[in-house]
C-alpha cells in the first residue's frame, strides 16, 4: 500500500490535480481532521500558481460520503481475501474454460501510471487477453491514430510555451474557456500580451467562441472541408513551405489533389462548411499571413465518425508550411483526462502493446522477454465500442472496470447495462459505492476500493508530455487500497506473484521507465531512460518533468521534431489524403435535429466527485438541452420548461435552454448527469457513437435526435440535510447545497398531493406551512428541536423554480425569523443573487449585473465591487459577455 503523508500539523504537500490533462500544480494542506486546504502551486508550470473553480473547489470533495470502504461480493461485505479469491478464482475459471481472451478489462485516464501499468501488463503479458481498452477510446484515440498517420508515432510535437508565443491560436472542437479553463487563460494573456489572435471552429457559439476574434460556426462534421480548402489556399497563395516538404514529408501530391476534391476554393469551403465566405477568407488569409500558429484540437475532432481524418486535416496543414517543432507553432491535441498522456504510454489501449510499442514480431518478443511474459498477446485486442457488443453477444465473460463509468459514459448506454448483465464475471474498481457502474449487477459482481486524489501516490502526464507525481497526503480510508497493489494481490493468487511484487509506486515507475528505454536507441519517441534508476526518494521529490529524457540527459524536451526527423521508417512525416464530410447525421423526418453532448464549467464527467462540493453544483445544477430559437419554436419548447429527446438509442429528460449559441437544427446536452443524479439525464444513453473507421472512437457528438415538449403539473425543490431519493415518477435532478443536499423536481401532482407528501416524509416534526392551493402554491419549512432541517416549495409547472434565496436561508440551520418568513413567501428581505456565476465567491448573477448597473465597466471593475472573478478567472467570459458591449467586439 501506499505511505500516506502524516496528516497531522502537515505542511503543504505538493501533487497535481486529478481533473482535466492541463495538468495544473496543487498545493495540498491537510487539516488532520480529514479535510484538506487547495491552492495552486506557483512552482508547476502548467499553472504558475492558478487553479479553475474545479481545482479551487477540491477541498470538497475529499470527505467521505458515498465512498467504497470495504470490498463487497454480489451486494454483500465481504473481506480482502474473500472478494479477492472471488476475483481471482473467476478469472481463472472462466481463462480455463473459454480461453483468455474471453476476460476484458476497461481502464480509464484517470488511473495513474503505475497503475495503469500494472494492468496492462497482467492483462497482456501474463493473463494473456487482448482485449484490453479505456475510456480513452471514447477521448482521444482519434489524435493519437492521426499522430501515427503523420509522425510513425504518438507524439505531441509542441507544449504550452507555444500558446504564450503563438500569434494566432486556433481552436478546433474546444471550448477550452470551460475545458481547459487554466491553458485558456494562458492564451488569453497571451493575447494581452502580443495581441495573439483566437479562431474558434465549433458549431457551438461557448463561452470560448464568445472570447474569439473570430468565431467559426460550421456545420457539425464538416471540419475537414474547412482544412482541405485551407490546404488549398496554402497551396494557392505560395504560402507552402517548399523545402519542408520536399526534405522532411511524403504524400503531398495525394492530400492536396483530394483536398482540391473536397474543397477547391474559399467559395467551395463555405458551401460545404455552412460559413460565410467573408469569415473563410478571413481565416485563410489570417492562417496564411501568420508563422507562428498553434492549432488545438479537442472532442469536436476526435469525437466523430471521421475524427482521425479531422486530424491529418489539421496537421496537413502543419506540416505544408513546416510549422512543427519550433517555438510557438504547432498541431496540439489537447487531452481531456489528467493521465489520459500516461495510458498512452503504458499501452492502455487495445491497439498498442507498452511504451509505444506496438504488435511487430520484434516489438512483441522485446516486450515479452523485458516481462518474462508467459503469455504475451500478439496482436490488437477490441476497443471499446466492439469490446461491450461482444459482452453483449457472450463472447466476454468476465469484465475488469477500473477508474471509469460507462453506464454514463459509452455511447448507447442503456445496453451497456444489459451487457453487464449477462457477464459471468463483473469486477469495478472505485471509489464510489453509489456510481451507477458501481451499482450494476452481473452473475457475480465484486467491488473493490480504490483509493482516491489525495490518498494515492504515482505519477500522471499531461497534454504537454509533462509527467507529474500525484501525492498522497491523507490516510488511506476504511479498507481502500491503492488499484496497483488490488492487481498485484490478484496476480500473485493467479501464480505470477514474481512479476508483480511490487511494494511501492516507485518501483512499478523504475520499471516502466526502464521498458521505455529497453531496446530503443532512438527508435521509440517514448524514452524516459533517465528515470529508469531514480532511487525512492528522487520519485518522493521528483518535480514535474518533460518526456523524452533519455539516459544522460537530466532535463526533458520541450518539443519534438525540431531536426523535422519524424518516427516512420524514412524518417518523413506523411500527408494523408482525407475523406470528405460524410454528413451521417442527414436529418430525416423522424429525428430532424443532430445531437451534440460535451461538458459544462464546474463539473466533471459523471460528477461522482465534483458533485459532492455546493461551489461547483450552483452553476448548473439540473440535465439541461440547448436549442436555437427557430427550433424551439418550431417543436413548441419554452425557455426553462422540460423537453423529452429520443435518438434511436434512448432517451432523456431534461430542462430546455433556449440560446442562439447553438445552431438551427442541432441541439446539445451536457454528459454529467447519471442515475446518480437525475431521473432521466443521461446523455450518452442518447449518442449512437458510431466509431471512426480508423481509430474506433465513437461520434459523440453527432446523433439525430428528435425532441418534443414534455408539460408537468407542478414544479419545486426539497431541500434537506442528508439526500433524500426522490418518489418514483417524479422527474429530479440533485444537486449538493451549503448545509445538505437539493433535489430540483418535477411532477404530475398538485399542491395539495405534495403537501399530504410532505408531512409523510416528516412525521412529528415541526412543519411551518405557506398554503394557497387555489393558485397551485406550497411552501413548508421542516424544523426539528428548532432547528431548520428541510424546506420545500411546489409551484404550478410552468414556473421554472428558483431556489437560490432558499439555499442561502438554508445555509444555516439556527435562522432568524425574517428567514423563516423568506422561506415562506418566497421572497427575500434582502434580495437573491440569482443563479451563480463566479463558483469561488459565490456571486449570482444578479449581483454583477447590480456592480455593471452601478457603473462597473470592465472585468475588473466588476471584481472590485463584487470579488465576482478574481479568484479563479473561470467564469471571466460569462462576466464579460454580461459587460455593455460585449457583441460590439465580435469582429474578425
Ligand atoms: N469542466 C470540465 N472540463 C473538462 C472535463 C469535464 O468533464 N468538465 N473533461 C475533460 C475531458 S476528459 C475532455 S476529453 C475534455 C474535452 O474538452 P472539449 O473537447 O473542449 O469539450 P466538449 O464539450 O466535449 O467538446 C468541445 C466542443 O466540440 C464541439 N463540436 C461538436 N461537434 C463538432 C464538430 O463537428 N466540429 C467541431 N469543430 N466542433 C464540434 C462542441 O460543440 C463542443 O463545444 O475536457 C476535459 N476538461
Ligand atoms: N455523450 C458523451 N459521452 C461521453 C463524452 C461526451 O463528450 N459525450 N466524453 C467521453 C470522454 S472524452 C470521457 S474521458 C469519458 C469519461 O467518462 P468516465 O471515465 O466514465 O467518467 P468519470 O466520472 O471520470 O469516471 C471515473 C470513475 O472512476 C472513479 N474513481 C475516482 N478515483 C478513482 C481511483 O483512484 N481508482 C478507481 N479505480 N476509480 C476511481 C470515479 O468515482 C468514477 O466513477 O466520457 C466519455 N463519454
Ligand atoms: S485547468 Fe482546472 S481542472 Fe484542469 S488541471 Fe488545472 S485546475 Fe485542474
Ligand atoms: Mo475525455
Amino acid at each position: 500500500m501506499t505511505q500516506p503523508t502524516p496528516a497531522l500539523a502537515a505542511p503543504a504537500v505538493k501533487t497535481t490535480c486529478p481533473y482535466c490533462g492541463v495538468g495544473c500544480g496543487v498545493l495540498a494542506t491537510p487539516d488532520g481532521q480529514g479535510g484538506v486546504g487547495i491552492a495552486g502551486d506557483p512552482e508547476h508550470p502548467a499553472n504558475f500558481g492558478r487553479l479553475c473553480s474545479k481545482g479551487s473547489a477540491l477541498g470538497e470533495t475529499v470527505d467521505l460520503q458515498d465512498r467504497l470502504l470495504k470490498p463487497m461480493v454480489d451486494g454483500q461485505a465481504a473481506s480482502w481475501e474473500g472478494a479477492l479469491g472471488a476475483v481471482a478464482g473467476g478469472l481463472k475459471r472462466i481463462a480455463e474454460r473459454h480461453g483468455p481472451d474471453s476476460i476484458a478489462f476497461y481502464l480509464s485516464g484517470q488511473l495513474l501510471t503505475e497503475d495503469y501499468y500494472v494492468a496492462n501488463k497482467l492483462a497482456k503479458g501474463f493473463l494473456g487477453t487482448p482485449h484490453v481498452d479505456t475510456n480513452s477510446r471514447l477521448c482521444m484515440s482519434s489524435a493519437v491514430a492521426a499522430h501515427r498517420r503523420a509522425f510513425g508515432s504518438d507524439t505531441v510535437p509542441g507544449c504550452y510555451e507555444d500558446l504564450d508565443e503563438a500569434d494566432v491560436i486556433v481552436l478546433v472542437g474546444s471550448n477550452a474557456a470551460w475545458c481547459h479553463p487554466i491553458l485558456f487563460r494562458r492564451m488569453i494573456d497571451a493575447r494581452s500580451k502580443r495581441g495573439t489572435r483566437i479562431v474558434t471552429v465549433d458549431p457551438r457559439r461557448t463561452q470560448t467562441g464568445e472570447e474569439a476574434d473570430l468565431h467559426l460556426g460550421i456545420d457539425p462534421g464538416t471540419d475537414t472541408a474547412l482544412f482541405s480548402g485551407l490546404l488549398v489556399h496554402l497551396a494557392n497563395a505560395g504560402k507552402l513551405d517548399v523545402r519542408f516538404i520536399e526534405e522532411h514529408t511524403a504524400g503531398f501530391e495525394g492530400a492536396i489533389e483530394r483536398a482540391r476534391q473536397i474543397a477547391p476554393s474559399a467559395a467551395a469551403t463555405a458551401q460545404a462548411t455552412g460559413l460565410a465566405e467573408a469569415d473563410v477568407q478571413a481565416f485563410f488569409d489570417l492562417f496564411a499571413k501568420t508563422q507562428k500558429v498553434v492549432t488545438g484540437f479537442s472532442q469536436g475532432v476526435n469525437q466523430s465518425a471521421q475524427g482521425t481524418d479531422k486530424g491529418n486535416a489539421i496537421i496537413n496543414c502543419h506540416l505544408a508550411t513546416g510549422r512543427i517543432g519550433r517555438p510557438g507553432m504547432g498541431p496540439l491535441s489537447l487531452t481531456g483526462q489528467p493521465n489520459a498522456m500516461g495510458g498512452r504510454e503504458v499501452g492502455g489501449l487495445a491497439n498498442m502493446l507498452a511504451a509505444h510499442m506496438h504488435f511487430a514480431p520484434e516489438e512483441v518478443d522485446r516486450v515479452r522477454r523485458f516481462w518474462k511474459a508467459p503469455n504475451i498477446i500478439t496482436g490488437e485486442g477490441m476497443k471499446a465500442v466492439a469490446l461491450f457488443e461482444a459482452i453483449e453477444r457472450g463472447k466476454i465473460k468476465a469484465l475488469w472496470v477500473m477508474g471509469t463509468n460507462p453506464l454514463v459514459s459509452m455511447p448507447r448506454a442503456d445496453r451497456i447495462r444489459e451487457a453487464i448483465a449477462g457477464l459471468d464475471l463483473y469486477v469495478v474498481s472505485e471509489a464510489i459505492a453509489t456510481s451507477d457502474s458501481a451499482r450494476a449487477r452481473a452473475k457475480k459482481t465484486v467491488l473493490l476500493p480504490a483509493l482516491a486524489w489525495g490518498e494515492k501516490d504515482g505519477t500522471v502526464t499531461n497534454s504537454e508530455r509533462r509527467i507529474s507525481r500525484q501525492r498522497a497526503f491523507l490516510k488511506a480510508p476504511g479498507e481502500a487500497r491503492a488499484d496497483w497493489a488490488i492487481m498485484g494481490d490478484v496476480a500473485r493468487r493467479l501464480g505470477f506473484g514474481d512479476a508483480f511484487s511490487y511494494r511501492t509506486a516507485a518501483e512499478i515507475f523504475r520499471e516502466h521507465a526502464a521498458l521505455s528505454t529497453f531496446e530503443n536507441d532512438g527508435t521509440r519517441d517514448f524514452d524516459i531512460g533517465g528515470l529508469a534508476e531514480i532511487t525512492d526518494r528522487a520519485y518522493d521529490a521528483h518535480p514535474p518533468a518533460q518526456w523524452p529524457l533519455p539516459k544522460r540527459e537530466t532535463k526533458g524536451r520541450a518539443r519534438l521534431f525540431t531536426d523535422g526527423r519524424f518516427f516512420t521508417f524514412d524518417r518523413r512525416a506523411r500527408f494523408v489524403a482525407v475523406q470528405p464530410p460524410a454528413l451521417a447525421q442527414a436529418a430525416s423526418a423522424a429525428r430532424p435535429l443532430v445531437l451534440n453532448t460535451g461538458r459544462v464549467r464546474d463539473h466533471w464527467h459523471t460528477m461522482t466527485r465534483t458533485g459532492k462540493s455546493q461551489r461547483l453544483s450552483g452553476h448548473r445544477a439540473v440535465p439541461f438541452v440547448e436549442v436555437h430559437p427557430d427550433d424551439a419554436a418550431r417543436f413548441g419548447l419554452k425557455d426553462g420548461g422540460f423537453a423529452r429527446v429520443t435518438t434511436e438509442a434512448g432517451h432523456a429528460t431534461v430542462e430546455v435552454t433556449v440560446t442562439d449559441g447553438v445552431r438551427p437544427g442541432s441541439v446539445f446536452v451536457p454528459m454529467h448527469w447519471s442515475d446518480m443524479t437525475a431521473s432521466d439525464g443521461r446523455a450518452a444513453a442518447l449518442a449512437r457513437g458510431v466509431p471512426d473507421p480508423v481509430s474506433g472512437q465513437p461520434e459523440l457528438k453527432a446523433t439525430p435526435a428528435a425532441i418534443e415538449p414534455i408539460a408537468y403539473r407542478s414544479r419545486g425543490y426539497l431541500l434537506t440535510r442528508t439526500p433524500l431519493s426522490a418518489p418514483a415518477g417524479w422527474w429530479w435532478a440533485r444537486a449538493t447545497v451549503l448545509g445538505g443536499s437539493g433535489l430540483i423536481f418535477a411532477t404530475q401532482e398538485g399542491s395539495r398531493e405534495m403537501a399530504l407528501a410532505i408531512r409523510g416524509l416528516f412525521p412529528g416534526q415541526e412543519l411551518a406551512e405557506y398554503v394557497d392551493h387555489a393558485r397551485g402554491l406550497y411552501r413548508c419549512a421542516v424544523y426539528s428541536d428548532g432547528k431548520l432541517v428541510a424546506a420545500l416549495s411546489v409551484a404550478p409547472g410552468d414556473r421554472r423554480p428558483d431556489w437560490e434565496l432558499a439555499k442561502q436561508v438554508f445555509a444555516q440551520p439556527d435562522i432568524e425569523a425574517v428567514d423563516r418568513r423568506t422561506l415562506l413567501s418566497g421572497r427575500a428581505a434582502g434580495a437573491s443573487s440569482g443563479p451563480v456565476v463566479c463558483a469561488c465567491h459565490g456571486v449570482g448573477l444578479d449581483v454583477i449585473t447590480a456592480a455593471i448597473a452601478g457603473g462597473a465597466g470592465s472585468v475588473e471593475a466588476v471584481g472590485a465591487a463584487c470579488k465576482a472573478g478574481t479568484n479563479c478567472g473561470s467564469c471571466i467570459p460569462e462576466i464579460r459577455k454580461l459587460l455593455p458591449g460585449a457583441l460590439a467586439r465580435n469582429a474578425a
